[in-house]
């Protein structure tokens, strides 16, 4: 089956839907009989990047090496999945340099901090709250909004399934599968 590399590059807060939306992406592209790779924190941050932390220094270098991890696995002819905050604009941009043209597709995973908050998956806004994490985005470390991302998902009011749609939609519209 034909497929054209891409990086769908899912930006947003912690708690926002990226892992879960792109996990949905990923099932629907092997159902599509597709060649995918996701790479998020439980193998990258916990592997290859697990020497840095979360201040500003180290996340620019989290989000250098998985843009170069993601520029491989796009020319081993993969569509590659990434899901990780990438709070900072002139990052994701670097990403989307270093790709061929047309290949970052930026998904912006747009969930208001309030309902990130709420959510807390993991209890990490109290614990930031609390003062036992410190730089945690969105709170005393920056998040800056993508402005004109190739996907923007609602995705604090939208079921998963549906915003994995919008995401299969594009790449169909686009040619990528
Ligand atoms: C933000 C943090 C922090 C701080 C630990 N700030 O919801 P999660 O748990 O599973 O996702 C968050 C993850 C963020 O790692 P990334 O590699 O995606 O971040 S970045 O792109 O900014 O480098 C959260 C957890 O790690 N976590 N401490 N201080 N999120």
């Amino acid at each position: 089956k034909s497929q054209k590399p891409c990086v769908l590059w899912f930006t947003g807060l912690s708690g926002s839907g990226k892992s879960t939306v792109a996990n949905a992406v990923e099932a629907l592209l092997f159902k599509n009989n597709n060649h995918s790779y996701l790479l998020d924190g439980d193998n990258v941050r916990h592997g290859l990047n697990k020497d840095l932390s979360f201040n500003d220094e180290d996340r620019v270098e989290n989000i250098r090496r998985i843009g170069e991890v993601a520029k491989l696995f796009a020319d081993s002819g993969l569509i590659v999945l990434s899901a990780f905050i990438s709070p900072f604009r002139t990052d994701r941009q670097q990403v989307r340099e270093l790709l061929n043209e047309g290949e970052f597709i930026e998904v912006f995973v747009d969930t208001p901090l309030e309902v990130c908050e709420q959510r807390d998956p993991k209890g990490l806004y109290k614990k930031a709250r609390a003062g036992d994490i410190q730089n945690f985005t969105g709170l005393d470390s920056p998040y800056e909004t993508p402005e004109s991302p190739e996907i923007h998902l609602q995705a604090g009011s939208k079921p998963v399934d549906e915003l994995a749609q919008e995401v299969i939609s594009y790449l169909k519209t686009h040619g990528f599968i």
